[in-house]
């Protein structure tokens, strides 16, 4: 019986709810930095898994490591997310019910890599056979596909996702994968137009210019630089040390075929007509009327976008009106003409990255005749979304970003508390109430019907007449003025605030204060795009723009629901779909700001535990009992220690527990007995235990070994 955990695997405490002074935020702290510096990188509060990001590959993430966390529990081995895969799994398989794996966490905190790895663990641990294989592949290899266009270098983080994903993991009875399914929540498409200085565009851009060969780029009429294409210039950083857009294509082109992807030329064709509408320029005529400067570039784009060459030139700088059931066609001044184009390049391209989404979720379907044997079947849900993020400048973008996660800590404090109340509940053992910061009145304050910001939002889109972002501010202010979490520049003496600028609002969210300017949110909420140019779209002979553009939408008149609400309502629906399941948590730290190895900002780090809840997460754990244990794996662990149940007990579970811990001297204040679980109330008692195990260790041994 080999001990599964080494000496530097028990550097500080594995769970903090064995910290001697479980109520101070130093000693967290500390903890927490002791491991980090020895590469223990994850620490558990209870099951709940804290990762700190070590910004260096570690070596434990081998195929070895992984066959020690099969089947073991949590206390036996240090805390991995490997172990919280297996248990996830585990738990699925013998319950039968639904599970998920929420990853939260600030922006380059670790919650992508976090979930690939988990993905990994399953793919390499489960039964198999080759159709399932197969799909595990798939599914690995969908990652790579949706990072090159979902994902960009920002100041945060190189790899910084810019959509959200849930992802559905479908396993049979006999617990081997058979089908996945991707939701995708909201691409930053304002990036395929503009970044902030030292951010990128989306990966796969540069990935086509450093990767595509001569002919392929000829073919794209793309140049090689970077620099030559007014998409890519704005953040003035086409390269980026941490990564190789080269071999980050190859592995984008062969994951392509491997999820059924036949249609790459039409996906290239798109990417490369988004540059070049991009280095699409205008003119100002005499008149005023607008026309284009660079006709190679409509010839470009006919021949890639599969478009109709003079219906483009013509969308692209007139508007079509409906007026009194007749058409008119009245021309754009010079910037409606560059934010039509703009409106254009990203609409192309954040349709598509939807199509891509599609496509991928075909190749992962359950196919039907797997689907109707397997009707045991249940699924294991990760939620990997784009982390709080505070920059100097913040738009609609993290607007929508901060309030996701705000949902996320929502959901986070509503089932830790609810679960930890039912389990005393269902043990039947009674507790007293821990105080948390709800950070439901910041919810509220946003989407509230009426009253909330999205809703005021919605109604300046709507409201005719002359709406502007500042009469959207004003509103907020009107409406919202007084509220705890809401501050502009405005005082409530009619004095101005003079830190803050008239175009801004200010929240105070459950994770910092961001201001936000309200410069765009009209336009971002809106998300118009001109109806001649969609109709343009629609007849595109490229089978990709033609299936993403229909001919429905041009007809119908009713208006789409706005950017915000649409959000808002996918994110009410995942709330449902994460509380359908069994949640375990990864909490994600990011130990600095300059993405190195081995520095530990304590301030930084402090800053997260206070706002992820995590001290009060610690303090509910312990308020009643810091450990639980299910009866048989208590039994299992410890019956060495007592002569009456090993090696092996006959009677009920309850009743060898009860006799195990009277023969350890356990007083009755410090455990108790609930139905299918002793709790036990002091880390002391669980470490006396520990240590008496460990010292019987050499005994037990030996009794094995001479088959006794
Ligand atoms: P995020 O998903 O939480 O940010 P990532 O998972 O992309 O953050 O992590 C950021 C970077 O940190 C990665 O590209 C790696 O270089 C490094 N990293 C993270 N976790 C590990 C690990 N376990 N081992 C080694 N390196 C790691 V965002 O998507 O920006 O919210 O929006
Ligand atoms: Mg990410």
């Amino acid at each position: 019986m080999e001990s599964a955990l080494t000496a530097r695997d028990r550097v500080g405490v594995q769970d903090f709810v064995l910290l001697e002074n479980y109520n101070s935020e130093a000693a967290f702290i500390e903890n927490l930095r002791r491991r980090f510096k020895e590469n223990l990188i994850y620490t558990y509060i209870g099951s709940v898994l804290v990762s700190v990001n070590p910004y260096k590959e570690l070596e434990i993430y081998s195929k070895q490591q992984m066959e020690r966390y099969r089947g073991v529990s949590f206390y036996e081995i240090s805390p991995h997310i490997y172990a919280v895969s297996d248990n996830t799994y585990r738990a699925m398989r013998t319950e039968r019910k639904d599970q998920c794996i929420l990853i939260s966490g600030e922006s380059g905190a670790g919650k992508t890599e976090a979930s690939k790895k988990i993905l990994l663990y399953y793919a390499v641990t489960c039964p198999m056979n080759d159709h399932m294989a197969a799909l595990g592949d798939r599914l690995l290899q969908s990652n790579p596909v949706l990072e090159a266009f979902g994902n960009a270098k920002t100041l945060r983080n190189d790899n910084s996702s810019r959509f959200g994903k849930y992802m559905d993991v479908q396993f049979d009875f006999r617990g081997a994968p058979v089908g996945g399914h991707i939701l995708n929540y909201l691409l930053e498409k304002s990036r395929v137009v503009h970044q902030n200085h030292g951010e990128r565009n989306f990966h796969i851009f540069y990935q086509l210019l450093e990767g595509g060969d001569e002919d392929l780029l000829n073919t794209l009429d793309l140049e090689r630089n970077p620099q030559n294409y007014q998409y890519l210039v704005k953040g003035n950083c086409p390269r980026v040390s941490s990564i190789s857009d080269k071999n980050n294509w190859k592995v984008v082109m062969k994951a392509l075929p491997v999820i059924g992807f036949t249609e790459e030329e039409k996906l290239l064709n798109i990417i490369a007509g988004v540059l070049h509408l991009g280095n699409t320029q205008f003119g100002e005529g005499e008149e005023g009327e607008t026309y284009i400067t660079t006709e190679t570039q409509i010839t470009k784009l006919v021949k890639l976008l599969g478009v109709d060459g003079s219906a483009l030139r013509e969308a692209l700088t007139h508007k079509k009106l409906t007026a009194k059931g007749e058409e008119m066609i009245s021309p754009l001044n010079f910037e409606q003409a560059i934010s039509a184009r703009d409106a254009l390049a990203k609409a192309v391209y954040g349709r598509t990255f939807t199509w891509l989404v599609e496509k991928i979720n075909q190749s992962l379907a359950l196919k039907d005749e797997i689907y109707h044997s397997n009707k045991g079947s249940s699924v294991i849900g990760l939620l990997d979304i784009y982390g709080f993020e505070v920059l100097q400048h913040n738009s609609f973008e993290q607007f929508c970003i901060n309030y996701c996660n705000e949902k996320l800590q929502q959901l986070f404090i509503e089932l830790t508390l609810r679960s930890e109340q039912e389990e005393y509940e269902t043990e039947g053992i009674a507790w007293e109430t821990v105080q948390y910061f709800d950070n439901k009145i910041i919810c509220d304050l946003i989407e509230e019907k009426h009253k909330g910001i999205i809703s005021i939002l919605d109604e300046e889109c709507l409201r005719p007449g002359e709406t502007c972002d500042v009469s959207f501010l004003e509103k907020l202010e009107d409406t919202l003025g007084g509220h705890p979490h809401f501050v502009t520049h405005k005082l409530a003496n009619g004095k101005t605030r003079r830190v803050m600028s008239r175009e801004e609002f200010r929240l105070l969210h459950y994770a910092g204060e961001v201001n936000y300017n309200v410069n765009g949110f009209l336009d971002k909420n809106n998300d118009l795009l001109n109806r001649n140019l969609k109709e343009v779209m629609c007849q595109s002979d490229n089978q990709i723009l033609s299936r993403c553009f229909r001919r429905e939408e041009v007809m119908d008149q009713k208006r789409p629901e706005m950017a915000a609400t649409q959000f808002k309502n996918s994110l009410m629906k995942l709330m449902e779909i994460l509380m359908s399941k069994e949640p375990s948590y990864v909490r994600c730290i990011k130990p600095n700001d300059a993405k190195q190895p081995g520095r530990f900002d304590e301030v930084l780090v402090r800053h997260q535990v206070k706002y992820l809840g995590l001290m009060e997460n610690l303090r509910v754990r312990r308020a009643g009992f810091a450990y639980r244990r299910r009866f048989e794996a208590f039994l299992q662990r410890y019956k060495p220690l007592c002569p009456e149940t090993w090696p092996n007990w006959h009677g009920r579970l309850v009743d060898g527990v009860s006799t195990l811990v009277n023969h350890l001297g356990y007083k009755p204040e410090e455990y108790k007995l609930g139905r299918s679980k002793i709790f036990i109330r002091f880390p002391k008692t669980l470490f006396t235990t520990e240590d008496a195990l460990e010292a019987k260790k050499p005994e037990i041994v030996i009794v094995i070994q001479s088959g006794w």
